[in-house]
């Protein structure tokens, strides 16, 4: 489709001028009729949810035209009026993904993984590897929870600015056109209610990021009306504080009406105007819109919308309200719009057939090849089987799998051929589907952390520098190194971190660079996902470990998910630095692991026991194309380590453990800042004939990737687990993978044990920290006893 703005609009021939709009009308039209057929694919059974875009279309219409290649969109489940007109879905598409279809082809969005109205476009070829964004228009990819679009919003726009402000980054020609890119937001008006809306705007404002946030205001959030959500029921009117002024530069406030197709477009068009040229954050409130079909199919609005609600809802229907104005300012008669609306129909009903039929297709492929597997089976249990699938109507790989194992179980016992044939086709068949419902949790590109090859650390002279000095050299390197890393977060910028990791690099590299945030942990980790989409190298800071957990919904909800939830569509290779472990007191010396890695399985995570090893791995992290937090110990940064000379290049690979003291009685598996502590109990173990194996898994996300730990425990027998996190935190995970995973418990002479830190957070103080986390006599203490247990004679009781 033209593109053009409203401004075009108006010094454009008659006819032409006249065809635009048609069109946009016939858009907005087909993208209704998709929603009232939507809904009843899922009322008829056909699909399992739907959510709609019903009453959004005229002003997606207006959002599309000042919508420019290169930019991006960042928003949620009502905006396929935008993703049609922009050709990023076709109607089809939109159906392909309300059956859920696993081809990424006929469902790019998410590859079937994501319930409808989650948009994204690819930004990644079949292989992993980028495609271009600035000859095309691009979506990052939609989650569910309401402002989830909001973090990684700021870091979408934000890239401009580093794009148009580093000359270094001129050269990116894929990624941008010197930041001339908009990055488009679009949110409901109740989740305005959530606290990263008001972080993100906020944060834009500071920042002055070219950022277009669109509000659809119906007026209600599910069935909770604005009184319930928004002061003076209002947004932009509580915004007008943010309004550019006397006082300064801000976030500049747009209204429009959302039937008022003339007003839409030239707000639009000025808004974004202003947004890309000035590098400007606009917040354009768009009110007055409906929800024909109510929220979802979950429920009608009749139940909490009032008569004269609904009658208004009616008599202002954007396509409505188009319709007439289109007829008032004799752009074409009733009889054209006519043709235009029966033609959409028509055209979105032969869509929805299409995608329903390319959905099928495969699935009575399967159902055909199975059958044929199992007519080679003679035993009843196949007949029925057979009959079970052919009696289903439209039956799915779920009643394959049913089919197949009733069989198998029914025929346990049996060693024939064709059982055997039939075991086969389930564990290809299993295989198959781990494919459409499971791949891509991680990078599978040539560029995932296991394909970045090991480069030891060397070392010219023993002089020891403070732990902190080995990292900064390491990021003094990155930045020296690649225009596209930048380091950011509270207090990274003018004093280079509370730790000093950062001394001197902002001088060095300038503010653009390495810069200080707000204290704003959730928009930190969104700034980073968002310019990690456009091919940029963050290094987002966050300040403790213990506030992480303001960051860890957005870590969990979004980094976690993009590679998984598009189907290997999109990356976001993040990496997050923080420290912890050990210092003082209630919020800074958490060591919440097991609560982290259980929320970003997606993500790696690394707990370097000293500076060193973190070098090594952000060296290795940014030569992969993967997200990850790296906790470095917050003990660590004034202990004594030598300077590798090869201080920008070595790496240390994610998942291999590390021995650290070789031992035959007691293999121990740890990580992080605990190790020192349990390195000072070994020294008074081995004083009473007890040899420790101390192991340092280095990565807890991947853990020991190549099964090395349980060579470990061939030789001793006996395995302890230790760290700071709670009781059945970290060390619980650590036990499951080498008990069960590398099947560990065959060679167990004795009880496998855990020793953590209290339940409750840590105390302040030394005392407090001595009977907060397992401390060296503990860990004796424990380790004792449980050689006592195995060889009582030699180790009489405590
Ligand atoms: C964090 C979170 N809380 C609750 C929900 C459930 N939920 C989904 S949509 C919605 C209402 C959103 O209303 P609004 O932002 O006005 O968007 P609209 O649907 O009206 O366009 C709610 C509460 C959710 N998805 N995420
Ligand atoms: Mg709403």
């Amino acid at each position: 489709m033209s593109l053009s703005t409203a401004k075009d609009l108006k010094s454009m021939d008659f006819e032409a001028f006249k065809s635009e709009v048609l069109n946009d009308y016939k858009i907005a039209f087909e993208s209704r009729q998709a929603s009232l057929l939507g809904r009843k694919e899922v009322l008829t059974g056909k699909a399992k949810f739907g959510i709609f875009g019903d009453g959004k279309e005229v002003a997606q219409i207006a959002m599309a035209k000042a919508f420019k290649h290169g930019d991006t969109r960042s928003g949620y489940y009502r905006d396929q009026t935008f993703m049609f007109a922009t050709g990023m879905n076709t109607v089809q598409q939109f159906f392909a993904q309300l059956y859920a279809h696993t081809d990424v082809e006929a469902e790019p969005n998410s590859g079937g993984r994501s319930m409808n109205g989650h948009f994204g476009s690819r930004l990644l070829d079949e292989n992993g590897n980028w495609l271009p964004q600035t000859d095309r228009f691009n979506s990052s990819s939609d989650i569910s929870p309401t402002a989830g679009q909001m973090p990684r919003l700021l870091g979408l726009a934000l890239a401009s600015k580093l794009y148009r402000q580093n000359p270094e980054l001129h050269q990116y020609t894929d990624f941008s056109n010197k930041g001339n890119e908009v990055a488009f937001g679009t949110i409901g008006n109740a989740s305005t209610s959530e606290g990263g809306f008001w972080e993100v705007i906020n944060a834009a404002g500071v920042l002055q990021v070219p950022m277009v946030m669109s509000v659809w205001d119906d007026g209600y959030g599910i069935s909770v009306p604005a009184k319930y959500q928004t002061t003076k029921e209002n947004i932009s009117t509580i915004l007008k504080g943010f309004n550019s002024d006397e006082n300064g530069v801000g976030v500049d406030i747009y209204n429009a009406k959302g039937w008022d197709y003339a007003e839409l477009c030239r707000v639009y068009q000025e808004a974004v105007e202003h947004s890309r040229t000035n590098h400007r954050p606009v917040l354009i409130h768009v009110n007055e819109v409906t929800q024909p079909q109510g929220h979802s199919t979950s429920g009608s609005h009749e139940r909490y919308k009032s008569k004269e609600r609904l009658q208004w809802e009616t008599d202002f229907d954007c396509i409505k309200k188009m319709r007439e104005w289109i007829e008032e300012n004799k752009l074409a008669n009733a009889e054209e719009l006519d043709k235009i609306e029966s033609d959409a129909i028509q055209f979105v009903n032969d869509s929805k057939k299409k995608a329903w039929e390319a959905y099928l297709a495969p699935l009575k492929q399967d159902i055909a090849e199975v059958i044929s597997v199992l007519e080679q089976f003679s035993h009843t249990s196949a007949q029925e089987a057979i009959n079970d699938l052919k009696s289903t109507k439209d039956a799915i790989r779920k009643d394959i799998g049913m089919a197949i194992n009733k069989v198998l179980i029914a025929t346990i016992g049996e060693d024939s051929p064709e059982r055997q044939a039939l075991k086969n086709y389930y564990s290809n068949f299993l295989n198959k589907n781990f494919e459409r419902y499971s791949s891509h949790l991680h990078s599978q590109s040539s560029n995932s952390v296991d394909a970045v090859a090991e480069i030891k650390a060397e070392f010219n002279e023993d002089k020891m520098v403070d732990g902190r000095e080995v990292v900064l050299a390491c990021f003094d390197a990155a930045l020296g190194r690649d225009p596209r890393v930048f380091a950011f977060g509270e207090d990274v910028g003018t004093i280079g971190d509370v730790n000093q990791g950062f001394a001197g690099m902002q001088e060095k590299y300038g503010e653009i660079r390495v810069s200080d945030t707000g204290i704003r942990e959730l928009s930190i980790i969104g700034q980073g996902i968002g310019a990690a989409m456009r091919g940029l190298r963050p290094i987002a800071e966050i300040q403790y470990l213990d506030y992480l957990l303001y960051a860890i919904q957005i870590m969990s909800d979004d980094i976690a998910t993009l590679q998984y939830r598009t189907k290997g569509g999109q990356k976001a290779p993040i990496i997050i630095r923080t420290r912890g472990h050990r210092l003082e007191g209630i919020w800074h010396s958490g060591s919440p692991m097991g609560m982290i890695i259980h929320a970003v399985r997606g993500m790696h995570v690394c707990v370097p026991r000293n500076m060193t090893q973190a070098a090594g791995m952000y060296n290795l992290l940014l030569k992969a194309d993967e997200p990850a937090l790296v906790v470095e110990c917050l003990n660590g940064y004034r202990l004594k380590e030598k300077m590798p000379s090869n201080i920008g290049e070595f790496t240390v690979p994610l998942g291999q453990p590390e021995i650290l003291q070789e031992g035959s009685d007691v293999t121990i598996v740890s990580y992080g800042s605990t190790l020192r502590v349990i390195q000072d109990a070994i020294k008074k173990l081995s004083a009473i004939g007890i040899s420790c194996e101390l192991i340092d898994v280095q990565t807890l996300l991947p853990f020991d990737s190549k099964h090395s730990i349980v060579e470990s425990l061939k030789k001793t027998n006996k395995v302890v687990f230790i760290d700071e996190d709670v009781p059945g935190g970290a060390t619980s995970f650590m036990m499951q993978k080498v008990l069960e995973e590398q099947n560990g418990y065959n060679y167990l002479d004795a009880k496998p044990l855990t020793i953590t830190a209290k339940a409750h957070r840590p105390a302040y103080g030394t005392d407090g920290d001595y009977f907060s986390k397992p401390n060296a006599e503990d860990i004796f203490i424990a380790i004792y006893n449980m050689m006592h247990d195995y060889a009582p004679a030699r180790f009489p009781e405590f």
